[in-house]
């Protein structure tokens, strides 16, 4: 338990109906009784007058009493609903202050509630990815996470290979002694599940980058083909030019949209021109860049004219999976259909908004198989977790090699801890206060 009482402000400065500000430590029962007269019973949304050190009026509150450990730290904690006035609220914290609080550092009320165990690595993590989800499947995620769907994984592997040091031990006293066929099998069998286990958490990973950071959805085609305008009728304003004439955009244009249950990074691109122009062509140089690196290519094709082909490098990275093709401007006559293409396709227009339904809807598709298949659960790991996960691998693959060549037991032993602690570290069974420095201080203050 931390002997110093922090305080924050919980919400973002600016004029709102309510602001929250924040204290947690072993002097909140003391600080409530001096500013409100009494401590509040726990739990109970108290209305009351909050006057400063001073005895000055600041404004009337609804203060709530957390009595550890049943609170978010872990400690006793005290929550101050005041008037959304950025005056107020900053009175408030000054008062607490001048009472003896510590103003909190990013993220320490979370870093508290870790410690204290309220919470655990993943969990912690789980409330930040909560904070600035974007999306309904990111909100989704990140709500599993909170109530420990990626620990309970973790848990499963760790007792799988915690079973395998335990059928090792005996043998470790004891260099001299081999392990049994027998054992040598079971111990096999175990660590290719706990290794198969391990790869399916690791495969969510690039699912987890695209919820965190949006789906980088590129729009690719010839010029004029209408690739602006349907970035502005997908983000409902007229965000990039559209003219007849071919090449007027140059450089790309991203807008972050919403879009059914995603968040998409939609780029706009400059057209690609099969015999470019000194201009067009440093404009689709970087076209080819961004196609590199998209999950998502919306293609869109001018439906009235011959389909050019797209460049090689371009087309080599498109597929089933991440590409659709947008046969545009359904709205005029003479358009034909599509030569013939592995790719999935469907006409629109994106001046009347004809078929965008259905675009939506493909999209959603695309991006959902994007999911490794975890049942009813997403699980999408983040950085930090997969770094653990890949190092947890190496000594599982290891561990595995040792005992296919019935290597000595206790070698195996020390590359089985060594993957016990990197899943360890995930729910964050670690004393490294670097590390938990690092990764708490890209959290928010009062958070
Ligand atoms: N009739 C019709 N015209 C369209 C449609 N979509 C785009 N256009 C027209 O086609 C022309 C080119 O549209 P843009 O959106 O600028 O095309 P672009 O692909 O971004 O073109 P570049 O930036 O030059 O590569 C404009 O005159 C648009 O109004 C459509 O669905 N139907
Ligand atoms: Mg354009």
């Amino acid at each position: 338990m931390s002997a110093e009482t922090i305080a924050a402000l919980a919400t973002p400065v600016g004029t709102a109906a309510l602001a929250v500000v924040r204290a947690s430590g072993p002097d909140c029962a003391r600080l409530a009784a001096a500013i409100f007269g009494k401590t509040p019973s726990p739990r109970i949304a108290t209305h009351a007058d909050y006057r400063d050190a001073a005895g000055q009026l600041l404004d009337d509150v609804v203060a709530t009493y957390y009595a550890g450990p049943r609170s978010y730290t872990g400690e006793d904690l005290l929550e101050i609903s005041c008037h959304g006035n950025p005056f107020i609220a900053q009175s408030i914290l000054q008062d607490l202050l001048n009472r003896g609080c510590r103003a909190a550092t990013a993220g320490e009320f979370s870093r508290r509630a870790f410690l204290n165990g309220r919470m655990d690595l993943s969990q912690a993590e789980a409330v930040m990815d909560l904070i600035h989800a974007r999306s309904q499947r990111a909100l989704a995620a990140a709500n599993q996470q909170l109530r420990g769907s990626l620990g309970r994984h973790l848990g499963e592997l760790t007792e799988g290979l915690l079973l395998v040091l335990a059928r090792i031990e005996a043998y470790i006293d004891f260099p001299d002694e081999d392990l049994p066929a027998e054992d040598r099998q079971i111990v096999l069998t175990e660590l290719d599940r706990v290794l198969r286990g391990t790869a399916r958490l690791l495969a969510t990973h690039h699912y987890g980058e695209l919820l965190r950071d949006g789906i980088k959805t590129i729009i690719i085609g010839e010029p004029n083909a209408g690739k602006s305008s349907l970035l502005n009728r997908l983000v409902g304003h007229d965000r990039a030019l559209v003219s007849p004439e071919p090449g007027t955009t140059r450089d790309f244009i991203e807008e972050r949209l919403i879009l059914g249950p995603h968040c998409l990074r939609l780029i706009d691109t400059a057209g690609l021109n099969p015999t470019p122009a000194a201009l067009e062509k440093l404009g689709m140089a970087k076209t080819l860049e961004r196609a590199a690196e998209a999950d998502l290519f919306l293609w869109v094709v001018d439906a009235t004219l011959p389909c050019p082909p797209l460049p090689a490098e371009v087309a080599a990275r498109l597929t089933p999976e991440n590409a659709l093709v947008l046969l545009n401007k359904s709205d005029l006559s003479g358009t034909r259909p599509l030569p013939s293409s592995a790719l999935p396709h469907l006409t629109i227009s994106a001046l009347t908004g004809d078929g965008l339904p259905s675009l939506t809807e493909h999209i959603t598709r695309l991006a959902d198989a994007f999911r490794q298949d975890q049942g009813e659960e997403i699980i999408a790991i983040n950085a930090r977790h997969a770094d653990a996960l890949r190092r947890a691998t190496e000594c599982l693959e290891t561990a595995r090699a040792k005992v296919s060549a019935q290597g000595p037991t206790e070698l195996l032993a020390s590359d089985l801890r060594g993957a016990l602690d990197a899943f360890g570290e995930i729910a964050g069974k670690i004393d490294n206060e670097r590390m938990l420095d690092h990764l708490f201080k890209t959290f928010c203050i009062g958070k």
